[in-house]
């Protein structure tokens, strides 16, 4: 199923219950980010502030805060059966019959490409003089917070080689009415992109998108493969084609039902700029450092333009709701990589890399081993801090059951390997900024084909007769 935009999933959520609209005034400095944090952390309800002191516009927050309203905003039931009925087209068809079965699905999939429509809602207003960025309430998140942010942004660009299109959710700090940083990191495809325009000392044209059906925001944050397009990807989650206007004074397209489009570009003769700190998902402000500059040449937006927006921070907020939703989905298709992996999990504590708990159907000596380094060469999946593998009777979703059997099962020195690789820029402890350790933690049962001749001890386990029994008499015994 698919929203035609940001505000049809707010009606949504309205109908579900899961919205509270707010009428009292609130400032966009720190207020709204204290009232939001508290609320997720209460599991509580998306945040619609009418009333933002000093605009006409109001603020959207903790929309997908939970696994439920993440789930509403794929317009899925459940992340594990998404990718499943892809993979079928990938099969071999057996036979002539399968294989013209298969026509019409793949007809349905060449419907869901981004289609170019002439005009859309985001067009209701369309600002070239002098634009700028006053109108709009973007939130000082916390108090060290270098500026004000966009935290939520869509960034549309090219390559300027291959013309693929790419589009990346990069926090943006305002540096005044109309020139925003842009904070695409080292290994993301924004960054790409720039390192070839600047190489090429050619203008960047960038356009960016806020607030949209969340399946596009979704697809803006997940961590797809180089020049996989996020818009065909939003496509596939909604089912449906998304509808694309050209810009207005770039050669880019945005969503035509977006709420806000900014449009602007970076000049490769400029010298980078300092942006942050900001208070990020890891819990600790990411400190300063370069960014290029994006000068605002266009804004256009609806008549009565809703600001969606975020706030990260200490866990749990709703980034790690966007993230399980990544895990959750992700997963058949990492399993169709390594089908010996049962399952995988990454606790929000862990802000999603840090900590990777994975179990195997360990078939061979070093398979574990095999495994770490797998996940480590796939994707932003190298950013993996901590990974621990455990046999396929570890449930990973049960970190308690997982910290019991894998310490138990462990000798640190023989199982414990380390190895140097990239790091997550927010890394904040690696020895370089960007470049750091990683360790792996193999904690399966050991065999002897890996060196193992000690006898491996049984779990305790009661007998199912005794358990039967007990069960039966529980209310004889005076409980
Ligand atoms: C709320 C939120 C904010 C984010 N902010 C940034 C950011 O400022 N810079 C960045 O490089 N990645 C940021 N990310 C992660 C990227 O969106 C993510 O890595 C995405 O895959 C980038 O797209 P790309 O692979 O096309 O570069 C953020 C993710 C979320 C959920
Ligand atoms: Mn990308």
């Amino acid at each position: 199923m698919a929203y035609r935009d940001l505000r049809h999933f707010i009606d949504t959520l309205d109908k579900m219950g899961e919205l509270k609209r707010i009428q009292a005034p609130v400032d966009w400095n720190l207020e709204i980010s204290e009232i939001t944090d508290r609320v997720s952390k209460q599991n509580g309800p998306a945040l619609l502030f009418e009333n933002v002191t000093g605009y006409k516009i109001p603020v959207l927050i903790n929309a997908m805060g939970s696994k439920k309203r993440m789930l509403a905003a794929l317009g899925l039931e459940s992340y594990e059966d998404f990718f499943q009925k892809y993979f079928e087209l990938l099969e071999k068809p057996s036979s002539m019959m399968d294989k013209l079965k298969l026509l019409p699905r793949l007809a349905e999939i060449a419907q869901m490409m981004p289609k170019t429509v002439k005009t859309g809602a985001c067009k209701e207003v369309i600002l070239k003089d002098n634009p700028s960025l006053d109108f709009l309430p973007i939130l000082k998140c916390w108090p060290k917070d270098g500026g004000r942010y966009i935290t939520l942004p869509l960034v549309f660009t090219v390559d300027p080689r291959s013309g693929k299109h790419n589009v990346g959710c990069y926090r943006l700090q305002v540096m005044d009415s109309n020139t925003l940083l842009m904070h695409w990191q080292l290994h993301k495809h924004g960054a790409a992109h720039h390192k070839k325009y600047m190489g090429e000392k050619k203008r960047m044209e960038v356009a960016i998108a806020i607030g949209c059906d969340p399946a596009l925001t979704f697809s803006a944050i997940t961590p797809l493969p180089d020049d996989l397009y996020e818009m065909l990807f939003a496509g596939l989650l909604r089912e449906k084609a998304v509808e694309m206007v050209p810009c207005e004074t770039v050669d880019l397209e945005v969503p035509a039902h977006a709420e806000i489009v900014l449009e602007g570009f970076v000049d490769p003769e400029e010298e980078l700029r300092t942006e942050g700190p900001f208070g990020d998902h890891t819990g600790y402000y990411s400190l300063e450092d370069l960014y290029p500059a994006f000068h605002l040449t266009c804004i256009t937006h609806r008549k009565d333009p809703v600001y969606h927006t975020i706030i990260v921070g200490p866990p749990p907020q709703e980034d790690d709701y966007m993230g399980q939703a990544v895990e959750r989905l992700f997963l058949s298709v990492i399993q169709k990589q390594f089908p010996e992996i049962v399952d995988m999990h990454m606790p929000f504590e862990g802000i999603f890399h840090n900590l990777v708990l994975v179990s195997i159907r360990k078939r061979y000596a070093g398979h574990a081993r095999k495994i770490m380094h797998g996940i480590w060469g796939l994707g932003q999946a190298m950013f993996s801090k901590v990974i621990v593998i455990v046999d396929d009777d570890v449930d990973v979703q049960n970190v308690r059951e997982v910290a019991w059997k894998a310490l138990n099962h462990i000798d640190p020195e023989r199982d414990i390997e380390f190895v140097m690789g990239p790091v997550d820029v927010l890394d904040h402890a690696s020895r370089l900024m960007g470049y750091g350790s990683h360790m792996g933690v193999d904690a399966t049962r050991k065999w002897k084909e890996e060196g193992f001749t000690r006898p491996w001890p049984d779990e305790i386990v009661m007998s199912s007769e005794i358990k039967a029994l007990v069960t039966k008499r529980w209310k004889d015994y005076g409980f």
